[in-house]
């Protein structure tokens, strides 16, 4: 069935909600979160009303990025429970109207798969091809690559006397996809958690699985290693792949597929996201939480301009409509916390400010997403001392970058504190008490110390509270066509300080405005016209401006 542009699908109807299983509830006091902690908030989570759980990792792992480093796809890591454990989960979840996509790593491995350990032995080992090993070049590494974690992006191994392949961590070894058995095995694998009754993937660095095979070294950015993007990001082999998996995998169950897609441009998007359907439903571009890029990559403590941020947003709306589906996303496991880094998280325009910055995203064309903790307008963590951060990124970067004397140890400190993962990380807020409810134990990480006033007790218990602003913003795409199917059209697209836009269907336009700063704004969008508010952080408007942080949405 056709609306506006588009064929009508579940998963373009859906909200998604993303738990970071480690840090969202501890049920056995061990200070890691766990499964039998995310069932028991399975009623929070039907409250909100989202429709579809997407869950980090929660494989076999030795843990050393937070298990993005998985040594057996077919079990559970054992800090987070049981096989058993699972299918309650996912049998509860189903009741409560939950559907559960899984993360699926498979650009990588752990170095502690059995594959990998087979592979290592020996040239001829069975396994060998499941990695990507290359001889020495003069005495050193095959390439200038470094690797996102730091270092170069090869590491030696004695032996067999060859350097594999590492795009992430040392103990991330990327896998070979041009071997038909590597392919084979993650689809059976995809296809035995299908049988066991999940409901889609998010595929992790999905656009990094085919590699350039001249393995040329790459541009110099930050003075230290080459890029492997040019050569690895959308790679020849890419879509040939993702067919091939659509072919034999993903066509026979009815599921969500979305793609972390880092370097996908639109051309390409077109293709990974194709009306068609024979790739996947969507992917996660980066462009706009990319948008401030220095020297050594993300590592900054500017805060974005709206003039930097909006002609991404607007690119991707325009340029997809029609042709495929947008994702839709201000935080996941990744990223800083959005309030502390597009909006303002002081006390006077933290819940003001979460909900435009809610109410912009949310109003747009595409399946949006909702990362733990964001709901209720959690912070960043500002953590002052490198020993509180956790994450390997964070750590190594420091080392990296201070170590060498690139950066100062007081700078390096302030851009961890603004753009560190570590801060999307910190325990989810769940009430006033000891370590906000998340744990009677340790915690992993440091709760942030705001718990005592930003929980999710008391955001359930404030009619005004963020919380019931997202259950509203999802009620309205559950009830209103055009906040699925409407096309996108920017308005005011000079403006420094307000982002606006229309949606419109048949004969029904919906108005969005959106004031990104912190002092009243004129806006004359509302002025005129017969129609009717759907929401506003604000009860009261001010005739022809709109006020700090204020969203408004109007359906005429
Ligand atoms: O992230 C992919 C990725 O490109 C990361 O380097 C990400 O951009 C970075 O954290 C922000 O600078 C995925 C996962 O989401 C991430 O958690 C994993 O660490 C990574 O893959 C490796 O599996
Ligand atoms: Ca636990």
């Amino acid at each position: 069935m056709k609306i506006g542009n588009e064929t009508k699908a579940w998963w373009k109807e859906a909200v998604i909600y993303q738990i970071y299983p480690r840090s969202f509830a501890d049920s056995n006091g061990d200070g890691i979160g766990d499964l039998n902690g995310i069932t028991e908030h399975l009623p929070y989570l039907e409250k909100l009303g989202v429709d579809v759980l997407w869950l980090s990792p929660i494989y076999q792992s030795p843990n050393d990025d937070n298990g993005y480093d998985i040594s057996d796809y077919r079990n559970i890591m054992t800090e987070f429970g049981t096989m058993e454990d699972f299918d309650r989960m996912l049998a509860e979840a189903h009741k409560h109207h939950l559907k559960i996509v899984m993360d699926l790593v498979v650009n990588h491995s752990s170095d502690e798969h059995a594959w990998f350990i087979e592979s290592r032995k020996s040239k001829d080992n069975p396994y060998r091809d499941y990695y990507i090993w290359k001889d020495p070049v003069n005495g050193k590494e095959p390439n200038n690559w470094g690797s996102c974690f730091g270092g170069s992006a090869w590491e030696y191994d004695e032996a067999t006397n060859m350097y594999y392949l590492h795009c992430f961590s040392k103990k991330q070894p990327d896998l070979n996809w041009e071997n038909p058995k590597v392919r084979d095995a993650v689809f059976d694998m995809m296809t035995w958690w299908c049988d066991k009754g999940i409901d889609g993937f998010r595929m992790d660095v999905i656009s990094m699985i085919s590699k350039d095979p001249a393995y040329p070294d790459g541009p110099v950015t930050d003075g230290l290693y080459g890029s492997f993007s040019p050569y690895v990001c959308n790679g020849p082999h890419v879509h040939e792949y993702l067919q091939e998996m659509n072919r034999r995998v993903l066509s026979k169950y009815d599921l969500l597929t979305v793609g972390e897609a880092g370097g996908v441009t639109i051309e390409e998007a077109k293709k990974y996201a194709n009306k068609e359907q024979t790739e996947l439903n969507m992917v996660f571009q980066f462009e706009h939480v990319d948008c401030v890029q220095g020297p050594i990559g993300k590592w900054s403590d500017e805060k974005p301009k709206l003039s930097a941020l909006r002609p991404i947003l607007n690119k991707w709306q325009y340029e997809l409509e029609g042709k495929a589906w947008n994702s839709l996303y201000w935080d996941n496991h990744d990223q800083p916390r959005v309030v502390s880094r597009f909006g303002n998280d002081s006390d006077q325009f933290r819940v003001v400010s979460a909900k435009m910055l809610a109410t912009c995203l949310h109003m747009m064309k595409g399946t949006p997403y909702i990362y733990q903790g964001e709901e209720i307008g959690m912070t960043n963590v500002y953590f002052d001392r490198l020993e509180d951060y956790r994450d390997i990124e964070s750590i190594n970067a420091y080392h990296q970058y201070v170590d060498s004397g690139i950066v100062s140890p007081e700078k390096m400190m302030s851009y961890l504190k603004f753009i560190s993962r570590d801060n999307a990380r910190t325990p989810m807020q769940w009430n006033d008490k000891e370590n906000a409810g998340f744990t009677t134990g340790t915690p992993w990480i440091k709760v942030n110390p705001n718990y005592t006033t930003i929980n999710t007790e008391a955001a359930l218990a404030d009619p005004d509270s963020v919380f019931y602003y997202y259950q509203k913003l999802i009620q309205l795409r559950h009830t209103l066509p055009i906040v699925v199917y409407g096309t996108f059209h920017g308005l005011l697209e000079d403006s420094e300080t307000i982002y606006a836009y229309t949606r419109t269907l048949d004969d029904q336009t919906l108005t969005i405005a959106c004031n990104f700063t912190d002092t009243e704004q004129p806006c004359d969008l509302f002025e005129h016209g017969a129609g009717k508010e759907l929401i506003s952080n604000y009860a009261e408007h001010k005739a022809g401006v709109l006020q700090p942080y204020e969203a408004r949405v109007f359906l005429g």
